[in-house]
């Protein structure tokens, strides 16, 4: 049971995406929170997708790690920070501060990631502080970088209201950036000329509201936007003036560029020219232009290329700085741009500051430490490889899971488990990270911390507290100062509070500043922190409102530059191999510590999948809802088949979300290759090479249960259920003693009775355990998938008065309907509910889904599915 320590509402930020939503949290009598989209906050005004309106269910302390521990046994704090303390202190004596390293994440508050950051670099005097943000927005920030002199986000949300074209770049935002998404189906909806152009491989929920989707070959973008560069010089549309006055390098990039006809780049991309003729005519024409763009560019070996492909269209046509257009990285996580502007990265020192001279000796006076770190540290992927090589004699991770997130993961879960000392800080008692750790330190979550984060359109937001500190957890800022107090560096590390330390950090982004750094929050250090409302940055004392807006870049003479891209060469895997493309889901996010603990979100996607093509998936004989085995050098995992033609052929899509805590073999960072870019050392995360073949099971399963099994067949996903927990089994040969095996899966007392149904003709066998009519297990095994209907058997456990022979008999009964795979998590509607709305009782748009049925009516994150309900049934009734 959590405790509240507000009675009234809170006014604070979601633990999510980076968009940043303003969210009121409400503690009821009851001990649970009611959470509604804050109607004043500037990110979302009022709304929230299913992630964010479904944070009440996340918040209860099942599966917290809620006491320090050391080798496995719980101790007292002192005893944890005193070992953490004298072990990273022996490590820098013996071996130097290069021998050990922090690895955060952007989902942790600005001010516990300044604190780390300040430890690692400015005081233990090593540059090996990086954080997961290299695996995500790396690569923008080295883009950004080279184009304007400093890593610059900028775009403003309202922006993507005010523009006429809208080109999604990578970008998967109905799912990923779902409040964004809305805002930009409003604005269409308001104004029916602006258009979207969506560039993804895959033909995802996203292309609902495009005009134009371009399924181009993974990494076709450099060549696209090379080309579109070229298209802009002959069509004379550029900005003579703006290219003269505020940019360099313009001729170099249009040299290489010349030669990158539609022609050319239609086959690079795969994609016919007609479509890319159509995209350059309308960006041609079209002065309020915003191009979105995330992970299908970032994490890329070509990413950074791909950024500068980007940022030099809007350059060369002074398409930056103005309302309407401009190209617009949109973050990740909550606090990707926090960490940056603190220094999280290894490349980067601190407050948008690098490893200059100058930077050094500023920063260096500014801590009053002159053991700073004077040299970059290693980045993600170079760290693990080091400490699979025994060079890291101690880690640190803090709020991220590389086990599960980075490439060549089993590489990362060997050197950890041989790495001397490990240090994990998590919300999570058990996480795939947690478990290689000596010792484990109970951090705040959210609802129990304090400090900000910072959105994509550069707004800091307060996260506030409305629960109590649950067991003995603390927040990371206070673990590390304790850490750094004990390790000596107490003056340097004396907060009370956040608040002092987002004064420093403001003090930090000012000092010696007078407009020569883009990160000025010197405006802010006197700011109420208790009451800050969301501002945008800068803050200077005198602020100026948009970035760019006076066309004066950071680089020394203050011009934009132009950088000429080469675009790769294609990438063509080996003969009978896929391309493996990875990501996310609508109502996942990452590593499932906090969305797997609610039913409603796992009720979308239940198991670890692949998403193949029709063509493909007949040529290698996977059947539907058959199971693939997806392999390559590095490893293997065994995943759901998705037939669908929204996949481009030769090519493959997983989710990353399913670790070894949900699915016997479902880590697919397994698989992925740790190639990085040359410029952000940022890992190719959307493009691994694959083979992938059937399993031919013998037998399959699906359960309810009440209890958490513990599985041993040879593939098992679990997911949480209203009332228990489901899951969906395979096995290579039968149980011999079906008895002895559900009792020891599903740990039943002797006394428990089973009983047990076999089909001979079909194989189809079932098993059910009732107390007093109500349901400990159901299993149905069968030969083949089982095709019991999931929702149905997941009522059962909510279900009373339950008879053996119903259960048994795997049928939905009159009073049960079954209401299909779920749609809606907000209100639990499934396929076939919304199906009938639209076949029986005639609803023909998503209003009068919505109207019948409740779905999509509250947080909307699912009016893209529904609407393809609609339209599947239209192309059915006219065919
Ligand atoms: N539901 C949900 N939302 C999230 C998250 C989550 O875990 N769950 N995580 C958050 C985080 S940290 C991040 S970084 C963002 C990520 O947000 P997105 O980047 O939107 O999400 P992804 O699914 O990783 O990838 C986006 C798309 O890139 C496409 N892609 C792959 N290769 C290429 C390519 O070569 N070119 C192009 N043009 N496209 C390609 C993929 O097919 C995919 O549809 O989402 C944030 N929001
Ligand atoms: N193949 C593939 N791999 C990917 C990606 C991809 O698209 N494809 N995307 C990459 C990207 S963009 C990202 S951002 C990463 C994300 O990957 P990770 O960062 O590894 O994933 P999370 O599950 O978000 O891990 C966060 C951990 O921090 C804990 N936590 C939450 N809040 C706090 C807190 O306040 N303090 C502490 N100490 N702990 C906390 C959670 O319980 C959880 O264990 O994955 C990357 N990996
Ligand atoms: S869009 Fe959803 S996940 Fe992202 S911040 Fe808003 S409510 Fe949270
Ligand atoms: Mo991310």
């Amino acid at each position: 049971m959590t405790l509240s320590v507000a009675s009234t509402t809170t006014r604070t930020t979601c633990p999510y995406c980076g968009v940043g939503c303003g969210v009121l949290a409400t503690p009821q009598a009851d001990g649970s929170v009611a959470i509604a989209g804050d109607p004043d906050h500037p990110a979302n005004f009022g709304r929230l997708c299913s992630k964010g309106s479904a944070l009440g269910e996340t918040l209860s302390l099942d599966g917290r790690l809620l006491y320090p521990e050391s080798d496995g046994a719980r101790v007292t704090w002192d005893e944890a920070l005193e070992r953490v303390a004298s072990t990273f202190k022996r490590a820098i004596t013996e071996f130097g501060p290069n021998s050990v390293a922090f690895y955060g994440s952007g989902q942790l508050l600005t001010e516990d990631y300044y604190v780390a950051n300040k430890l690692m670099k400015g005081f233990i005097g090593s540059g090996n502080m990086d954080t997961n943000s290299r695996l995500c927005m790396a690569s923008s920030v080295a883009g950004h970088k080279r184009a304007f002199g400093s890593d610059t986000v900028p775009g403003n949300y309202e922006d993507l209201e005010l523009a006429d074209l809208i080109v999604l770049v990578g970008s998967n935002l109905g799912w990923c950036h779902p409040v964004l998404y809305q805002r930009i189906v409003k604005a269409k909806a308001e104004r029916p000329d602006m258009r979207i152009v969506l560039i993804d491989p895959r033909r995802t929920v996203s292309a609902d509201i495009a005009d134009l989707h371009l399924p181009l070959q993974s990494d076709g973008d450099a060549a696209l936007f090379v080309g579109l560069l070229a298209h802009l010089a002959n069509a004379g549309v550029t900005a003579p003036g703006f290219i003269a006055d505020h940019t360099s390098g313009v001729d170099a990039a249009l040299l290489v560029a010349e030669d990158w006809t539609v022609a050319r780049v239609a086959t690079a991309t795969g994609v016919p020219e007609h479509a890319i003729a159509l995209f350059y005519d309308w960006f041609a024409r079209t002065e309020k232009t915003v191009t979105v763009y995330s992970q299908g560019v970032n994490q890329s070996a070509a990413g950074t290329d791909k950024v500068n492909a980007i940022v030099n269209c809007h350059l060369l046509t002074g398409r930056i700085g103005r309302p309407g257009m401009g190209p617009f990285s949109v973050t990740g996580q909550p606090n990707a741009m926090g960490g940056r502007e603190v220094g999280g990265l290894a490349n980067t020192l601190a407050a948008h500051m690098d490893f200059s001279p100058d930077a050094i000796d500023r920063v260096g006076r500014f801590w009053r430490s002159d053991s700073i770190a004077t040299e970059p540290g290693l980045k993600a992927v170079d760290l693990f490889a080091a400490m699979g090589r025994g060079e890291i004699k101690a880690i640190w991770i803090m709020a991220t899971n590389p086990v599960d997130s980075m490439p060549e993961a089993d590489m990362v879960k060997a050197a950890l488990a041989a790495c001397p000392f490990v240090v994990v800080s998590d919300m999570s008692a058990r996480t795939d990270t947690g478990v290689t750790a000596h010792v484990r330190l109970p951090a705040a979550g959210w609802g129990e911390k304090d400090g900000t984060v910072t959105n994509s359109e550069r707004r800091i937001s307060r996260q506030r507290p409305f629960l109590a500190l649950p067991g003995e957890a603390r927040p990371d800022w206070w673990i590390v100062s304790e850490v750094a107090r004990r390790m000596g560096f107490g003056d340097a590390f004396g907060y009370a509070s956040p608040a002092d330390i987002f004064a420093e950090h403001s003090a930090l982004t000012g000092f010696e500043n007078d407009g020569s750094r883009d990160l000025d929050l010197s405006g802010l250090i006197e700011a109420d922190y208790a009451s800050l409302a969301p501002t945008q940055w800068p803050v200077r004392r005198a602020s100026r409102a948009r970035m760019f807006g006076d066309g004066r870049f950071f680089t020394p003479d203050r011009k934009a530059r132009f950088v000429p891209v080469l675009p790769p060469p294609p990438f063509a895997p080996a003969p009978g191999r896929f391309i493996f493309n990875t990501g996310r889901v609508r109502d996942h996010w990452h590593t499932m510590t906090r969305t797997g603990k609610t039913p409603r979100l796992s009720a979308h996607y239940a198991e670890p999948f692949v998403e193949i093509h029709p063509a493909d998936a007949d040529r290698l004989n996977i059947a539907r809802a058959s199971l693939v085995r997806l392999s390559n050098r590095h490893g293997s995992v065994v995943v759901r088949a998705l037939v669908t033609d929204r996949q481009r052929r030769g090519h493959l899509f997983s989710p990353m979300h399913w670790t070894d805590q949900f699915a016997s073999n479902g880590r697919i960072d397994a698989l992925v290759t740790a190639k990085v870019d040359p410029f952000s050392s940022q890992p190719a995360l959307k493009m691994a090479e694959v083979e992938a073949e059937p399993v031919n099971a013998a037998l399959f399963g699906f359960f309810v249960s009440a209890q958490r099994p513990a599985l041993d067949s040879a593939y098992w996903a679990v997911a949480e259920a209203v009332g228990g927990m489901r899951g969906e089994l395979a096995w290579f040969e039968q149980p011999a003693d079906w008895d002895h095996w559900l009792r020891s899966a599903f740990a039943l007392p002797q006394a428990a009775r089973i009983h047990s149904m076999l089909d001979s003709g079909s194989g189809r066998r079932s098993f059910v355990v009732l107390e007093q009519g109500q349901l400990v297990v159901a299993l149905y095994t069968a030969p083949e998938p089982v095709a019991v209907s999931r929702q149905w058997a997941v009522g059962l456990l909510s279900a009373q008065g339950l008879s053996a022979s119903t259960v048994l008999a795997g049928r939905p009964g009159a009073d049960m309907p079954d209401s299909g795979a779920i749609v809606c998590s907000c209100f639990s509607v499934g396929v076939n509910t919304i199906t009938a709305a639209v076949t029986a009782q005639g609803c023909s748009t998503v209003e009068a889904v919505g109207a019948c049925t409740k779905a999509g009516t509250n947080c909307g994150s699912c009016r893209a599915e529904i609407r393809g309900i609609i339209d599947a049934h239209r192309l059915a009734a006219a065919e």
